[in-house]
């Protein structure tokens, strides 16, 4: 059996030595733009070498819709093959140091072999996600009409037990935190209780919280529908709140970029989360309609950056509490899902580092003096600041490339892996 094909250093280094003069020339005028504005370049580049955001699992096969799912070329045909090619993305944009794992779509025999082959790409494990949302085979009561929620209380110890188990899971992989988004709901008016189902909920979640490791949380995941249709029983932010709220310090609330109805204020969502320490982290992706699961960065860039401002305000003022988990939860339904989670790790620290621009000084003081357009005018310098060379150069001090995605397109790995990995009917690594 011959040694799968990965990217050498020593491929990355000679892509590397072609660009670096123009990308040090580039990032030197930045440097100098920036010092006009008081801002230390330098001190920006050593902060986003610290920005990291986990891939999940399940974004490294081809995405599809309940239409349709086309894969593509190549596909990792199981977890080991899905690390892989999560190492191939921060080896190159050195910004994607865990991955999040998704059970059961992600059960192994042995979790220590697990853990080796993601440690071999110098990668960890981050937030746990449970699945009661499908059933699997041999599943002995269906989640059809809900899980947590469902008027049969065996159904609900059946997925409090699910959730156990992926705790236990978790422990081995070294997570620290267990994801929970729960698809019940109903599609008609009258079909559930909704002042019982969420009672319920609550009851079956307690079990949850107090099987948690001492060190672990829960991250409450909430969404406004799909796939239900009428009422979804942890619909928005502020029913994970209270939910959050009455679980306890270890219950937060998990943001999914998508997950909320059209021109939602998100960043405010964010600001109020990390106001009374219940923030739990973020889903990133971007959406034009409902859960669209699109690239991060590819629809609205200025409100991906409006929340890292909101989160460099809280990191700025110590926040009390505030330690956030940054996971992508993305469908890549026509693009190369390795391409799209390069770029879309690289729009996140774009939208990072735009927000270490911001002065904050000047934008507290025009806030002060109710000079709207001045603090607006803040803001907009910021992200129309064009970082592109600051990133590049925390990249290659991180041994990454200096331009990942055509790094990739160069090194053939898509096309190594065809060959290595002839596609298996029937089996998906996406999400349906
Ligand atoms: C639900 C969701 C959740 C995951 C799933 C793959 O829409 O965002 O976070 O479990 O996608
Ligand atoms: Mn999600």
């Amino acid at each position: 059996m011959s040694t799968p094909f990965a990217i050498s250093a020593d491929f990355v280094a000679a892509h590397n030595a072609g660009l670096e003069a123009a990308t040090m020339e580039d990032y030197d005028a930045l440097k100098r733009a920036l010092q006009r504005r008081v801002v230390d370049a330098e001190a920006v580049v050593r902060q986003v070498m610290t920005f990291g955001v986990a891939i999940p699992t399940w974004g490294v096969g081809t995405g599809g819709t309940r239409f349709a799912r086309f894969p593509g070329p190549g596909e990792p045909r199981n977890i080991f093959e899905k690390l892989d090619d999560c190492g191939v993305i921060h080896g190159l944009g050195r910004a994607t140091p865990t991955v999040s794992p998704h059970i059961p779509w992600d059960k192994v025999a042995d979790y220590a072999e697990l853990r080796e082959r993601a440690a071999l790409h110098g990668l960890g494990f981050d937030a746990i996600n449970s699945n009661t949302f499908q059933d699997q085979p041999g599943q002995r009561l269906s989640y059809k009409f809900g899980s947590l929620s469902h008027a049969d209380k065996a159904v609900r110890d059946q997925a409090v037990a699910h959730n156990l188990e992926c705790i236990e899971i978790g422990r081995r992989l070294g997570s620290r935190a267990l994801t929970v988004w729960i698809a019940d709901g109903s599609n008609f008016a009258g079909q559930s209780n909704l002042t019982t189902a969420f009672d319920r909920y609550l009851e079956a979640m307690a079990g949850i919280v107090a099987a948690l490791p001492a060190d672990w949380h829960v991250f409450l995941e909430h969404k406004l529908y799909e796939p239900a249709f009428y009422a979804t029983v942890i619909s928005d932010w502020g029913t994970s709140f209270a939910a959050a709220q009455e679980l306890g310090p270890k219950a937060r609330c998990l943001v999914d970029l998508g997950h909320h109805a059209p021109n939602v204020n998100i960043e405010q969502i964010v600001a109020r989360l990390v106001r009374f320490k219940k923030l739990a982290g973020f889903h990133f992706n971007d959406s034009k309609y409902g859960d669209d699961d699109l690239d991060a960065g590819s629809v609205e860039p200025f409100r991906l950056f409006l929340v890292f401002n909101e989160l460099i305000d809280a990191e700025r003022r110590k926040a009390d509490g505030f330690a956030p988990a940054y996971m992508i939860d993305q469908s890549h339904n026509v693009t190369d899902p390795i391409e799209s989670l390069i770029q879309s790790a690289i729009e996140l620290q774009r939208a990072y580092a735009q927000a270490l621009l911001v002065d904050r000084t000047a934008l507290e003081a025009a806030q002060e003096a109710n000079d709207a357009l001045g603090a607006h005018l803040e803001l907009k310098r910021a992200f129309t600041t064009d970082v592109s060379p600051l990133l590049a150069v925390a990249r290659l001090r991180s041994g990454g490339a200096i331009a990942p995605l055509a790094a990739y397109r160069a090194s053939g790995y898509r096309a190594c892996k065809t060959k290595e990995r002839p596609a298996v009917a029937g089996t998906s690594a996406g999400i349906v």
